[in-house]
């Protein structure tokens, strides 16, 4: 199979990790790549399997001939474009939260429901990064114990934000460091009235606060882990924090299970999960953690633990790469998925 393949938000933080995996998937041939970006970055180069290719602005007519359509220029940008891309032809793989909720489109993590991809209607959303690595690494147990309850403290990296977030958490990260005051412009949320250095600091807001005092990040892995479960009477709470790493993150979460299960079954059943990986030796020091995770498209799970008081209660932590497995990483996996079951 050969396909012609547009990447939206070429210059971004997600963008070029999906470029640099579109050049080196060897299951399905790529005969045009075309990278699409803002008026600012249009013009500007990038190499592709050796090949400079020229990124255009995008724009309504920009998907002529596109079979698959990568959308990660944020919400806006998908708002105004992504029907284009469908009205062309393409099947659109959106990185936003535009369409996510949206009951026509299928929410998609490949380990846990690529059985809805077949409902597709020219769209296919990838869950929030957060909400995306907790599924894969709960779904195994779930299927196994059934799940009633979750309860999860984030602690994101500041990519999640994208390029621009980087670069503030590094120049802040030097100026204190030289002893200069460190301005802030982006975090918590670049659209919120305040800002608020994230050098050396931890941040319980990531995203805007909505009505019930929860931010939209929280209210997003709410909503998007009992689409992606198929379960609406899930119960679910959930804290969002930003925390001074630029790739990678973690989550601490506990759950509470249908049917009573041992730490070891628990740890059984990870260890042979897919895409997951168990790392979970406490007597080793052994545990995953956000600098050891990046580059990698797996999740990573350790201290498995029992809750000591609820028989049905345990405690996990859960880190993968944002940008990866969170983003560019399942989307290419989803097209990879589609490819396989023929269906694209
Ligand atoms: C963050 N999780 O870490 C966000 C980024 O809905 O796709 C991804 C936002 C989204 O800031």
């Amino acid at each position: 199979k050969s396909y012609h393949i547009a990447v939206v938000g070429a210059t971004g933080a997600v963008g070029q990790k999906i470029i640099n995996l579109l050049e080196q998937i060897t299951q399905f041939d790529i005969n045009e790549v075309t990278l699409l970006s803002s008026k600012r970055s249009a013009g500007k180069k990038i190499s592709f399997k050796g090949r400079e290719i020229i990124i255009k602005e995008a724009e309504e007519a920009s998907f002529k001939d596109v079979d698959i359509a990568f959308f990660s220029a944020g919400g806006k940008v998908s708002r105004q474009l992504v029907r284009f891309a469908v009205e062309s032809g393409a099947v659109v793989i959106d990185n936003t939260s535009e369409y996510r909720m949206s009951t026509e489109v299928p929410l998609v993590v490949p380990e846990v429901n690529a059985h809805t991809l077949i409902k597709h209607k020219g769209i296919i959303a990838v869950p929030n990064c957060s909400a995306l690595q907790m599924v894969t690494a709960l779904q195994p147990i779930r299927r196994l114990f059934g799940l009633e309850r979750i309860i999860v403290s984030t602690y994101q990296a500041v990519s999640g934000t994208g390029i621009h977030a980087i670069n503030e958490l590094k120049d802040q990260s030097m100026k204190l460091l030289a002893g200069e005051e460190a301005t802030a412009s982006i975090m918590p949320a670049k659209k919120d009235k305040k800002h608020y250095p994230i050098a050396f600091n931890v941040m319980p807001q990531v995203d805007v606060f909505t009505e019930n005092d929860y931010t939209f990040e929280e209210v997003k892995i709410i909503q998007e882990t009992k689409k992606i479960f198929e379960d609406s009477n899930l119960k679910m709470a959930a804290t969002c924090v930003r925390v001074p790493v630029v790739t990678g993150h973690s989550e601490s979460v506990y759950i509470e299970l249908e049917r009573v299960a041992t730490v070891d079954e628990i740890r059984e059943v990870l260890s042979s999960a897919p895409g997951v990986v168990l790392q979970d030796s406490p007597s080793n020091q052994l545990y995953p953690m956000p600098i050891y995770a990046v580059g990698k498209t797996e999740t990573f799970v350790g201290r498995v633990r029992k809750d000591p008081d609820n028989p049905y209660g345990f405690h996990l932590w859960i880190v993968s790469d944002n940008l990866l497995k969170g983003a560019a990483w399942n989307s290419v996996q989803i097209v990879l998925t589609m490819v396989e079951k023929d269906i694209i």
